[in-house]
């Protein structure tokens, strides 16, 4: 299956100005996104953009329509309680509780972050599946109107951000 990638629609927040103390969130359309395998499998999807080099991003909340895949050898589908997106490694969430196959679930949620971006300033988003039921293909799928807001301080840290406004780059691609 070839995944669609569709066009990401930014939607950058920025409370509060110029003072600090103030959170900022950045809007990331992940329609479209597949759960294929496990964590760190060369066939799943990431999502890569630039933020601001050692931004530390501090939650995440979360509007995402899944739904589950059956494999053409199985039965019944995969269990929408093993897809996960993972924040650079260092952060996680599990996308639904549901044990069982569902046909666009909406969740939504919130969680509290505390992790520092690199020197590159690029959040990687990977998207994996707890158990693999269908090796190199999809085990579930976001609809349309998926999104995830990442939020963080504002202002940055002084770097590119600032100058060129939030979200410099934004592009997907797979992990090789
Ligand atoms: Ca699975
Ligand atoms: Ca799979």
């Amino acid at each position: 299956m070839k995944p669609t990638i569709p066009v990401l629609s930014i939607i950058a927040a920025t409370s509060g100005l110029a003072l600090a103390g103030f959170e900022s969130s950045l809007r990331i359309d992940v329609s479209g996104y597949e759960f294929r395998d496990e964590l760190g499998d060369p066939d799943n999807m990431v999502l890569a953009f630039f933020l601001n080099p050692q931004l530390t991003i501090t939650g995440v909340s979360w509007h995402l329509n899944l739904t589950t895949l059956t494999d053409p050898g199985a039965s019944f589908p995969s269990w929408a309680s093993e897809t996960n997106i993972d924040f650079n490694g260092q952060a996680n969430i599990q996308v639904s509780t549901t044990p069982g196959g569902v046909e666009n679930e909406l969740n939504t949620g919130s969680a509290e972050f505390n992790y520092q971006l690199g020197s590159d300033g690029y959040v990687l988003l990977e998207f994996w599946d707890s158990f693999d039921d269908s090796p190199g293909m999809a085990d579930a799928v976001l609809g349309d109107g998926s999104w995830l807001d990442l939020h963080f301080p504002f202002p940055p840290a002084p770097g590119p951000l600032a100058a060129m406004g939030v979200g410099g780059l934004f592009a997907a691609r797979r992990r090789r």
